[in-house]
C-alpha cells in the first residue's frame, strides 16, 4: 500500500472551494422576480424552523458560528454538494430518458488525461483496491450507439482519498477521459475504490458529530458522459452490497446506479458492464 497522508478539512476544503469558483465564473443571475420568490421562500422555511423549535440566542449564535467555520474551512462545496445538490439534481434531471443523473459533487476536476475506447487509469505503482474493469457503451435513447462520446471520469482511491484535494497523491490519479470507438464502446482499466468518509476535522465534520449522524457516502464511481446532439449527464455508480449504499450521506444513490461485479473473465479482480444512454439536446 502506499502511504497515506491524511487531508485536512481545510486543505481539501480551499482545493474545493478554489476549483468550484475557477468553474462558476460565469454562472447567470435569475432574474429579479424569481430571486425575489425563491429568496423569499428560503428565509420564511427558515423562520419556520425558528418557530417550530423555539430557537434559543445561544443556538442562534452557535449557527452564525458555525456557518462562519464553514466559509474558513473552504468547505461550502462539500456541505452544499453532500445535503442539498441531490435536490437540484433531482428536479434539473426528473424529464431525462436516458441513465439516471447523480450529484456532481465537490472534487470533479475538468482536463484529466485522455486516453482513446480502452485504457488504463492514472495509478501508482501498488495502487490498493482490487484492479475493476468497468466497460460499457454510449447509446442514444433510440438505442444508436454514439461512436465518440466521451466518458470522463474520476474516483476515490483505495482510503477514499481524490487526487487534486488530498495531499501527496499524483496530481491525475485515478481520473481520465475515454472517448468510444465506432460501435460506442469503452473501456477503463481502474480499482475498486474504498466508501468516502466526510473530513471529521472540519466545520460539516462536526456538525455531522454533534447531531450523531455518520459521515460516509458508498464506495463510487464519477462519470460525465458527453456527445454531440446530446445533453450531457453527470452520475455516479454504486456497488452491490457496499457499506452504506443504503444509508448514504450525500442521499445520492438510485438503485438504477448499483453495479453487480464479477470475477474478471481475464486478469484478475473484477469486471462489471453499464451502458449509458444518453437524451437528445
Ligand atoms: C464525494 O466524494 C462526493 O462524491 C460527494 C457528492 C460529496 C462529498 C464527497
Ligand atoms: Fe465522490
Amino acid at each position: 500500500m502506499t502511504e497515506v497522508v491524511s487531508p485536512t478539512a481545510a486543505a481539501s476544503g480551499a482545493s474545493a472551494t478554489e476549483r468550484f469558483q475557477e468553474r462558476a465564473k460565469s454562472s447567470a443571475a435569475s432574474d429579479a422576480a424569481r430571486l425575489d420568490a425563491i429568496a423569499t421562500d428560503a428565509l420564511a422555511a427558515l423562520h419556520e424552523v425558528i418557530r417550530k423549535h423555539q430557537l434559543t440566542y445561544d443556538e442562534y449564535n452557535a449557527f452564525k458560528a458555525w456557518l462562519i467555520r464553514v466559509g474558513e474551512d473552504g468547505e461550502w462545496p462539500l456541505f452544499l454538494d453532500v445535503f442539498i445538490e441531490h435536490e437540484v439534481e433531482k428536479v434539473a434531471n426528473a424529464s431525462r430518458e436516458g441513465t439516471a443523473g447523480s450529484i456532481e459533487g465537490p472534487y470533479y476536476v475538468e482536463g484529466a488525461p485522455e486516453f482513446g475506447a480502452e485504457g488504463t487509469l492514472p495509478m501508482r505503482d501498488g495502487e490498493g483496491g482490487q484492479p475493476l474493469r468497468f466497460f460499457g457503451q454510449a447509446r442514444s435513447v433510440s438505442g444508436e450507439p454514439l461512436a465518440g462520446a466521451v466518458v470522463d471520469f474520476w474516483q476515490a482511491d483505495d482510503d477514499g482519498l481524490y487526487s487534486q484535494f488530498a495531499p501527496g497523491i499524483p496530481e491525475w490519479n485515478l481520473r481520465g477521459r475515454f472517448t468510444t470507438d465506432a460501435e460506442g464502446n469503452f473501456s477503463i482499466h481502474t480499482i475498486h475504490p474504498a466508501p468516502y468518509q466526510i473530513p471529521t476535522d472540519g466545520a460539516t465534520g462536526a456538525l455531522i458529530a454533534a447531531a450523531g449522524w455518520h459521515a460516509w457516502r458508498p464506495a463510487h464511481l464519477h462519470i460525465k458522459v458527453s456527445a454531440p446532439g446530446h445533453q450531457l449527464i453527470t452520475t455516479q455508480l454504486y456497488f452491490d452490497g457496499g457499506e452504506h449504499v443504503g444509508d448514504d450521506i450525500a442521499t445520492a444513490v438510485k438503485d438504477a446506479l448499483i453495479l453487480a461485479p464479477t470475477a474478471a473473465s481475464s486478469g484478475a479482480g473484477e469486471e462489471v458492464r453499464y451502458d449509458f444512454v444518453l437524451d437528445p439536446a
